[in-house]
């Protein structure tokens, strides 16, 4: 399985650190859409899903965030500890996601929200990879 992560360029100096993200530069599919996930109990873990056409980057603002990706043949876990590493999510992965406390995990989407691109079955990932790569 490959894995991407991204560190996007910073800009520190004696009064803080600012991180750039241009799209069309950095992040390689349009942003559609923006969201975070935040105040999450410190051990709790989300996700537990693919999606079928989505591409994201995670980026975990404060704390620290363990994903795991699963594509159906191998598992991976990334631990983002930086607010300037991305890591880029593609389709046909399961993920979950890890949070420490107060951790904060910022996605960027290539897509709007759409409830019928989340495959929520594991079962049914593994069945869909399949079909996919029948159809291949
Ligand atoms: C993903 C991981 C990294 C919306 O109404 N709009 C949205 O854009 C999103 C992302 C969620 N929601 C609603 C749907 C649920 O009622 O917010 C609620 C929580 O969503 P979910 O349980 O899917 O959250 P996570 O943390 O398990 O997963 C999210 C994304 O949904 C998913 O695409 O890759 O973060």
């Amino acid at each position: 399985m490959d894995i991407v992560t991204t560190d996007f360029p910073e800009h520190k100096n004696h009064t803080g650190a600012l991180t750039v993200l241009e799209g069309g530069q950095h992040i390689p599919f349009d942003i559609a859409r923006v969201y975070y996930i935040y105040e999450v109990p410190e051990g709790e873990i989300r996700g537990h899903h693919a999606h079928k056409t989505l591409q994201q980057y995670l980026i975990c603002l404060q704390g620290t965030c363990e994903i795991m990706l699963d594509d159906g043949k191998q598992q991976r876990t990334i631990c983002l500890t930086k607010p300037n590493r991305g890591l880029f999510v593609g389709v046909n992965m399961w993920r979950t996601m890890k949070f420490q406390e107060n951790a904060i995990l910022l996605v960027l989407a290539s897509a709007p929200y759409e409830e019928e691109d989340y495959i929520r079955q594991y079962e049914g990932f593994l069945q869909y990879l399949q079909e996919q790569e029948g159809m291949s």
